[in-house]
């Protein structure tokens, strides 16, 4: 079933994919249909770069995955959670992506983490702003493509001239980010996948103390 919910979305058969992705809600659970669809959208990004496919079903292929995240979120929300600290998350100034910050976001919560959601394509500013306005103990940037990665190394640039970077610990998130990117924009932690991040937003709040 997994296999056949991968492939209705690579090849952008919506209403298949829409049927596959609720019976398997039920069956394997919210996380692992996520994750197929994950992989799907890598290969539809592939398909994008090799040009078989153009914007339109880019476009398409992301509205197609908000849909299946409309009925498979919910079921990721816990009810009453020990709130353990809070974070502002944000995707970067140039970046529109925010199906995966919205997923991280839902899982991150669940864990105990209050989110404030400030948007996307956000210039450094509006970080610092939220980070005076709402004081927390984690700052989450989403980055998808390769010409925004400068713009989370501005942030981070951005937090430290506001006198607040020793304040927060920042964690980065999405398709482009690793090690080397996270040494090279001065952020705490980074992580490719919702799990991981979610794994170490808590372990960074263990640090803050
Ligand atoms: C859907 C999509 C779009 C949609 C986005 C819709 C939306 N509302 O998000 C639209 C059509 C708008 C779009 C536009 C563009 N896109 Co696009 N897009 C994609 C695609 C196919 C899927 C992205 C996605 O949703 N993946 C699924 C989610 C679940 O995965 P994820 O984002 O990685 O998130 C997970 C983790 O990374 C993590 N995570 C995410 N954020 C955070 C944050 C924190 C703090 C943490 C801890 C974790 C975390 O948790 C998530 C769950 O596990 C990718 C392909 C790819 N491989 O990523 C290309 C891709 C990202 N796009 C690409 C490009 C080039 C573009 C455009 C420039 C195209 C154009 N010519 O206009 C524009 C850029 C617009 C802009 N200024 O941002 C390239 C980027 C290449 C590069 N090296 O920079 C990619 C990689 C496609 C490709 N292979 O060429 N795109």
């Amino acid at each position: 079933m997994m296999e056949e919910l991968f492939n209705a979305i690579v090849d952008l058969r919506e209403e298949d994919a829409l049927k596959i992705a609720r019976e398997m809600v039920k069956d394997v659970g919210a996380v692992k249909v996520l994750d197929t669809c994950k992989k799907a959208m890598e290969v539809v990004g592939e398909k994008f770069e090799g040009g078989e496919y153009f914007l339109s079903e880019l476009i398409w292929a992301g509205d197609l995955f908000k849909q299946i995240m409309e009925f498979t979120l919910p079921a990721l929300q816990q009810g009453e959670v020990k709130k353990v600290g809070t974070m502002v998350l944000g995707t970067v100034q140039g970046d529109v992506h925010d199906i995966g910050k919205n997923i991280f976001k839902v899982m991150v919560e669940a864990s105990g983490i209050e989110v404030f959601d400030i948007g996307i394509d956000l210039p450094p500013e509006k970080f610092v702003e939220a980070v005076e306005k709402h004081k927390p103990d984690l700052v989450g940037m989403s980055c998808l493509i390769a010409s925004s990665l400068n713009a989370m190394k501005h942030t981070v640039d951005a937090l430290k001239e506001a006198g607040l970077r020793d304040n927060v610990k920042i964690i980065i998130g999405g398709g482009r980010v690793s090690e080397p990117v996270m040494k090279y924009t001065g952020a705490d932690a980074w992580a490719d996948d919702a799990a991981r991040g979610v794994r170490l937003s808590n372990e960074l709040i263990g640090k803050k103390g």
